[in-house]
């Protein structure tokens, strides 16, 4: 028999190398679009996972999205490709547009064609996002929840949601639907608050750096680790019927909590002395609270996460540290 085969969008993503050695170690053949002409990233990439192979391509761009289909004739797409910083959705909300709303209908689109008379042959995943919940209308938040989004970003995955289900209803594609609450990681982007965080806490225990600046402190959010995130994505294109799935811990924190654990790992109490509250990070609509109830993924897939934000926050701090002290970056 042979390998299955999945071509993964996003590949240079934190998602994308985390569900690329999780399906290498489950003996699939991996590929990922990869796009610009000299992507910093190809090197994490091809070190992190060297057996993937890597296609040219961006969301934005349809013959590259069918070329690549017809290059890597996959069982399995996982559309993680976005633009994924809610902050700067705001700013750019065009772009995100095009790529995180518009970008889902393309790889639909390029699907579609490239499938044929057989619209169910190739499985589908898109990275939906609790950001879709934004203003929330029930808590915790489940599949059937109305969605309120609250930036560019959260509106563009509303709209690659409910394409994503037009697509299934449509045309019979196995499309899923991953509603994800925030995950983290040691390779998170800096750019996100727990990343940005465990690297300044990392910097400040080192001497390296005295002060940590942020935006909204009291925002809460269902932090989970991306590890466990991407096996869910993978058992939803297990099940012989596609779905909408929410995936989160059930479990809120707010971002002071966030912080406190992260300078209590370095042995540090006294942590208000080192943070600064700035406006300049703070956003024109915030989603103040998320909480996740991921009960259908633990009924119909079997999932359940198996990293707590206790044991989360100290992974990452420290895996900075080690960064820091290894002078990699
Ligand atoms: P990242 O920001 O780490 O990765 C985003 C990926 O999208 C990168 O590989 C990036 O490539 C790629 N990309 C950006 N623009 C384009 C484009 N025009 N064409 C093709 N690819 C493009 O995100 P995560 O790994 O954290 O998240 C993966 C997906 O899951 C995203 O869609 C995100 O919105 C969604 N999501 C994430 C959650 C989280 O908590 N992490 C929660 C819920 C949903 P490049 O390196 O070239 O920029
Ligand atoms: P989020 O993640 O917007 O939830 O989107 P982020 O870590 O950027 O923000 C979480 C919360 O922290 C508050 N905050 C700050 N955020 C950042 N980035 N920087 C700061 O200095 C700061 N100070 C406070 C924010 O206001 C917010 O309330 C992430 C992304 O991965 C999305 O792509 C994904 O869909 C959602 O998670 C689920």
């Amino acid at each position: 028999m042979s390998r299955p085969r999945a071509l993964i969008t996003g590949i240079t993503g934190q998602d994308g190398l985390y569900l690329a050695e999780s399906l290498i170690a489950k003996g699939y053949d991996v590929h990922g679009v990869i796009r610009g002409q000299n992507n910093p990233r190809r090197e994490l990439v091809e070190e992190l996972v060297p057996d993937v192979h890597l296609h040219n391509g961006d969301l934005t761009d349809l013959s590259s999205l069918l070329r690549a289909l017809r290059d890597s004739e996959p069982d399995e797409v996982y559309n993680l490709g976005a633009i994924s910083f809610v902050a700067y959705s705001w700013e750019n909300a065009a772009l995100t547009t095009d790529v995180t709303a518009k970008g889902v209908l393309t790889m639909l689109e390029a699907l579609r064609l490239h499938s044929g008379d057989d619209p169910g042959r190739v499985r589908f995943y898109q990275a939906s996002s609790s950001e879709m919940f934004g203003k929330v209308q029930e808590t915790p938040q489940r599949e059937s929840t109305l969605l309120w989004p609250r930036s560019p970003y959260g509106v563009s995955k509303v709209f690659g949601h409910h394409m994503t289900i037009n697509y299934r209803e449509s045309y019979g594609m196995h499309a899923s639907s991953g509603i994800l609450f925030n995950h983290e990681s040691p390779r998170r982007g800096e750019e996100f608050v727990t990343r940005k965080v465990s690297k300044a806490v990392a910097a400040i225990h080192l001497g390296l750096a005295d002060e940590l600046v942020l935006g909204n402190l009291d925002a809460r959010r269902d932090w989970g680790f991306a590890g466990d995130y991407v096996e869910a994505m993978w058992l939803m294109l297990q099940q012989d019927e596609p779905d909408d799935y929410v995936i989160a811990t059930g479990i809120s924190h707010s971002i002071r909590d966030l912080v406190r654990l992260a300078f209590a790992h370095v042995g540090i109490e006294d942590w208000p002395r080192y943070v600064r509250e700035d406006e300049r990070f703070r956003r024109p609509a915030e989603v103040d609270t998320l909480v996740g109830d991921a009960a259908k993924a633990r009924r119909v897939l079997g999932w359940q996460p198996t990293v707590s934000f206790e044991e989360l926050v100290p992974m990452m701090v420290q895996a900075d540290i080690e960064a820091l002290k290894a002078g990699w970056r």
